[in-house]
């Protein structure tokens, strides 16, 4: 079990060792157990393309906790208030999607933190963050443990990358493929070479800027690429599309040559 003020995902994303994680696309705790229970070193909780309710997060925090992996919370979109209730209950690690330009990043930054530097609100003694008030000098030790991940994940967002990635308070970036593959005008074909050299191009700045770098990439092919480029984190599984494929896998053998449902 992670200790509050720790976060060793943060820490090993500082060295070259890649952490492979899970998307996880359902809102459910149960689900997400699962999940902590195979061994991955972290689990991104999507509250940007899945259904989650900031109580279905926080279920899910709780279902993961007892478990030596790392929740990370993707939020709907890159605001105050919304980081602010994520972050007070319990989430160390958020990633905010769709972060374009130098202006929305360092927006971000003030978002994980308390003023003077920040505008976080004041109530972490009220909330799951601090075990409700037992973690001595919380707002004094805090952002150590905090892990801000920026998506860099359209045209914009990747021309703007080195900017982005000259401020203090950004961790890491993650890359998204898929939005960026769109953005470039292939509808989510990552598999396009122009987006792949694009993804090589992102990884190598990031990391040469002495960030950490993320990237979505369920195929296995991709993923070894994107670890050869330098990529410390790599997302190689998401839960609703496993469950989908291994389900149609066991009909497979009993119906082989079936025809594959399409709506
Ligand atoms: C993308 O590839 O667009 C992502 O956001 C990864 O989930
Ligand atoms: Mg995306």
């Amino acid at each position: 079990m992670e200790k509050v003020l720790e976060n060793p995902f943060k820490t090993k994303w500082k060295t070259n060792e890649v952490q492979y994680g899970v998307w996880l696309d359902i809102p459910s705790a149960y689900t997400a157990e699962i999940a902590a229970a195979c061994g991955y070193d972290w689990l991104v909780l999507d509250g940007e393309h899945c259904p989650n309710t900031i109580t279905d997060l926080l279920s899910q925090l709780r279902a993961i906790a007892p478990y030596p992996t790392h929740p990370i919370v993707r939020v709907l979109e890159g605001d105050d208030a919304r980081i602010k209730q994520i972050l007070d209950i319990g989430a160390k690690s958020i990633v905010v999607p769709m972060v374009d330009t130098a202006e929305q990043a360092r927006a971000m930054v003030r978002a994980m933190r308390y003023p003077p530097e920040g505008v976080r609100g004041t109530a972490a003694v009220v909330a799951r963050a601090t075990r409700w008030n037992r973690v001595p000098n919380y707002m004094d030790r805090v952002d150590e443990s905090l892990c801000l991940i920026l998506q860099a994940e359209s045209v914009t967002g990747m021309a703007n990358l080195e900017e982005v990635c000259s401020i203090d308070g950004v961790d890491g970036i993650f890359i998204g493929p898929v939005d960026l593959a769109t953005s470039m005008g292939f509808k989510g074909d990552v598999s396009r070479p122009e987006v792949q050299s694009e993804v090589e191009r992102g990884i190598k700045l990031a990391r040469a800027k002495g960030k950490g770098v993320g990237v979505f990439a369920l195929n296995p092919e991709f993923a070894d690429k994107c670890a050869a480029w330098g990529a410390n984190m790599i997302a190689i599984a998401c839960d609703a599309l496993a469950l989908s494929s291994a389900l149609e896998e066991k009909l497979d053998r009993f119906r082989p040559g079936r025809k594959k449902l399409l709506y």
